[in-house]
């Protein structure tokens, strides 16, 4: 799409001023996002929703006004700046709040003065995100689950995304099984991992929440001067599930310095100190809603997320990357030989990390 595009797209929402600038953001793997500046100084993000992904973005729509109502009362209630500390749904002219053209769009008003890290460059960063998706949930805690709709139904079921690794293994449609034997075999070797959540919930273990199911350090806007944490965003993927799987996908994304892409293995590893600054902020924020069950399971929680995510990553590349977007062929293995080397080096490490959990209760 060129500028006048964009124009004409955004002509269709209640934007303060004209677009001067149209720039993309390049971090998300599903969604298009672009930054738009405007005449009136206002910033707006624009977001092209994938449809592939997410099946009914009306219903995607619903469950973003639903939450973001609730948490504006109540971060109205204690005295936050709810225009800053949650996201702010644009109106389309023609009502509603999204437009198709050539896809499904949306539009949301940009949070001043914020910005969101790829990677932690200063630890307290990471206690900072702990405590905001630890909050949250505690925010979330009272608000009606009947009103969401499963936009992604048993996204974070790992036993189902076995299951789906499964297929796809045996469909080989695109005779690259025979390339990924030791990813295969250690799976095969961790598939215990897979229903430690599931069951959890099912039991009655694990409390069944709101929870985020997103929880990268980049769904994070944090103060650009006081990297105080401003505003979660993404809200895509809003469902009722465990805050395990909250943990779990906020710590194998964020304690570990390397990119989802390293390529060099040996760059690839949980830094303990990460690991207890954003798990210090989540049990925080949370603000004692632990079970001790919960509490028990967090260490492993990140193996079975590192697993989930890097089966999930396998079954694309087999698939023939449909899913996320790759920038290469072998893009999708190398993320998910990322996710499965966090998973040996998360259960090579449980001993300290169990107890850097158990100094933070
Ligand atoms: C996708 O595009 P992004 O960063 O919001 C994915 C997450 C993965 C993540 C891995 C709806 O999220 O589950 O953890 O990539 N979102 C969806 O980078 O599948
Ligand atoms: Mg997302």
């Amino acid at each position: 799409m060129n500028f006048q595009d964009f124009a004409q797209l955004l002509s269709r929402f209640e934007l303060k001023g004209e677009p001067v600038s149209v720039t993309e953001c390049k971090n998300g793997i599903i969604n298009k996002t672009f930054v738009v500046d405007t005449t009136s100084g206002n910033r707006y993000i624009l977001q092209r929703v994938n449809e592939n992904v997410f099946k009914n973005p009306d219903q995607v729509m619903e469950n973003i006004l639903h939450v973001t109502e609730h948490l504006r009362e109540k971060i109205k209630e204690r005295g936050g700046d709810s225009s800053r500390e949650t996201l702010t749904l644009i109106p389309a002219k023609a009502g509603g709040y999204s437009v198709r053209y050539n896809g499904f769009w949306r539009v949301y008003e940009g949070i001043s003065n914020a910005v969101s890290h790829d990677k932690i460059e200063r630890p307290g960063q990471f206690r900072n995100a702990g405590y905001a998706f630890g909050d949250f949930q505690r925010l979330l805690s009272d608000f009606d689950t009947s009103m969401l709709h499963d936009t992604i139904p048993n996204f974070h079921n790992t036993p189902m995304r076995y299951d789906a690794f499964k297929s796809a293994l045996d469909a080989d449609e695109c005779g690259r099984a025979a390339s990924v034997k030791p990813e295969i075999e250690f799976i095969e070797e961790h598939r215990w991992l897979c229903p430690i959540i599931t069951d959890g919930i099912e039991s009655g273990k694990f409390q069944q929440r709101v929870t985020h199911n997103d929880t990268k350090l980049n769904n994070i806007m944090m103060d650009a001067d006081t990297d105080e944490a401003v505003c979660v965003i993404d809200l895509d993927t809003v469902m009722p599930g465990s805050l395990l799987y909250d943990y779990g996908d906020a710590i194998r994304y964020g304690a570990s310095n390397a990119a989802e892409d390293e390529k060099d293995l040996s760059q690839v590893y949980i830094i303990p100190e990460l690991f207890k600054e954003f798990t210090y902020g989540f049990i925080e924020g949370v603000g004692g809603a632990l079970g001790e069950h919960e509490a028990k399971a967090m260490t492993i929680s990140v193996a079975v997320i590192a697993l989930e995510l890097g089966m999930r990553f396998l079954t694309d590349y087999l698939n023939g990357d449909k899913y996320f977007i790759v920038q290469y062929e072998g893009h999708n293995l190398d993320r998910a030989r990322t996710q499965l080397k966090l998973v040996s080096d998360i259960l090579a490490k449980r001993a300290e990390l169990d107890a850097i959990v158990e100094s933070a209760l």
